[in-house]
């Protein structure tokens, strides 16, 4: 993420002049302003329409398997990518327009694009939202001013709120942007700094807290090293768990019951992050105490940056009943760093489905739309464009897994496969009846054991027939 601000200009004096009717409520013309004038709330139109604004395939309300689309993929939004990304790269800086923000680190621009959020996802239909403390509300000279600055904006989130009936999936305190974080946050050899990072999660906390957020994420932002050479990592491991155990007891303090959730990524901006996959988040979890406390948010983008499939990191959390929700977004095969790209793949959008459906669905995570458009697509149509593509590639991985797994051959090949454990020596194998001495006398009655084909081939043709 990027928090480079553009200014474009003055916000347009346009009168807001229809109440906006959609999925998430009527939005007052409380700013006397139409952000986005001329771009309707998106219309569900089928997959014949040819209207780059209305979505082809996801229909909120139609049912798939006994549950709505909307309730099944529970769409967040993106706070720092669709209102503060200015899409700069390494080689050129921000393009996007966003007519309504002047650029200063005014309160008041801050609210002001509350409202402009809250249109963009109202008229997209997007049930939910994601934020960065720093995101919605600038960082001031001091801690105070940036946490007073921060109330006078949740008050106009809370409003907004009410207002759309939209909600908070997940806060997060911004770890990374500011100089101080320069060597870590959590991780930081500097103490002072540790603490500030806990009096920012503190405060994050609580405005999710007060916003009614159903989770919370700590992504790791710059909780690594650059290099070894100066780098105790056994310290700066236990204190990144000390702040964990922090944030877990203020939580129970405060009685925030929402799921707490570490994001992995594995390098960039540090040459490697603790946090680098699920596995190893996952062992770090077990390791200081807190795998009950928290679960994993899976990045698409992150698990490629791994070198890891998205479905990988999915079942190696699934596998520990701790997969918690999903940053929806994709890489670029060709770029090697965290493009962040909207989601347009639909074997990729099957594939998190199928799992998501085993899972039995999302609890208290969602599809966060952690993506941004790419630099040449700088007006804001762009950001419609990229919503419904990402949100129909997913409405269509719903309905690809529903079917693949209502056919039931491929989870009944996986089930068969592992059969000779259903009884048998496999039964008291997995039942740890027997050990090494009864498994030899077993082999050499048993001799030679016969396998059967894995059939991947069999199973991608299978996968093809339902796309
Ligand atoms: C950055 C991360 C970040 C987290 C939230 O790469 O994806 O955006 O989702 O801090
Ligand atoms: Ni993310
Ligand atoms: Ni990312």
């Amino acid at each position: 993420m990027s928090t480079l601000l553009v200014a474009c200009g003055a916000a347009s004096p346009a009168l807001f002049p229809l109440a906006l009717a959609s999925n998430f409520g009527t939005l007052r013309p409380v700013m006397s302003q139409e952000f986005f004038p001329g771009i309707p709330v998106i219309p569900f139109e089928g997959p014949k329409s040819r209207n780059p604004l209305a979505f082809k395939h996801y229909n909120a309300d139609e049912m798939v398997g006994g549950k709505s689309m909307r309730d099944h993929l529970r769409f967040a939004a993106a706070y720092w990518h669709a209102m503060r990304n200015g899409l700069s790269d390494p080689f050129g800086g921000p393009t996007a327009e966003r007519p309504w923000d002047d650029g200063s680190d005014s309160v008041e621009n801050a609210q002001r694009r509350v409202w402009a959020m809250f249109e963009f996802m109202q008229k997209c239909g997007i049930g939910y939202y994601c934020f960065h403390d720093r995101d919605v509300a600038p960082e001031l000279n001091d801690l105070q001013a940036s946490n007073d600055a921060l109330d006078a904006v949740a008050d106009e989130l809370e409003k907004a709120q009410t207002q759309t009936g939209i909600k908070l999936l997940w806060g997060t305190a911004c770890l990374f942007s500011h100089k101080r974080y320069n060597q870590g946050a959590g991780t930081s050899p500097f103490a002072d700094v540790f603490a500030y990072a806990a009096a920012q999660v503190k405060k994050a906390l609580e405005v999710t807290h007060r916003l009614g957020g159903e989770g919370y994420v700590f992504w790791g932002g710059r909780e690594g090293y650059a290099t070894l050479y100066n780098t105790d990592m056994k310290r700066e491991l236990n204190h990144l768990a000390a702040l964990l155990h922090m944030a877990v007891k203020h939580k129970k303090k405060i009685g925030f019951k929402g799921d707490f959730y570490i994001e992995p990524k594995p390098r960039e901006p540090s040459t490697h992050q603790y946090d680098s996959d699920s596995a190893a988040c996952l062992n770090f979890l077990r390791e200081h105490g807190l795998l009950g406390e928290l679960k994993l948010n899976i990045e698409t983008n992150h698990a490629t940056l791994a070198g890891h499939s998205m479905m990988h990191e999915l079942e190696v959390a699934m596998a520990a009943d701790a997969l918690g929700s999903i940053d929806a977004n994709t890489g670029d095969e060709l770029i090697g760093w965290d493009t962040d790209q909207f989601p347009t793949d639909i074997y990729l959008t099957t594939q998190i489905m199928l799992c998501v459906l085993r899972m039995g669905g999302f609890t208290t995570g969602g599809l966060n739309f952690d993506a941004k458009c790419r630099r040449e697509s700088f007006e804001v149509e762009d950001l419609f464009h990229a919503h419904i593509g990402g949100m129909d590639a997913f409405a269509r991985g719903l309905k690809i897994a529903h079917a693949i797994i209502a056919d039931g051959r491929l989870d009944g090949f996986k089930k068969e496969r592992y059969s000779s454990f259903d009884s048998g020596i496999g039964a008291k194998i997995e039942a740890g009846e027997v050990g090494f001495e009864e498994l030899e006398a077993y082999t050499l009655k048993n001799g030679e054991p016969s396998t059967k084909s894995g059939r991947q081939e069999m199973l991608e043709n299978l996968i093809n027939e339902f796309i």
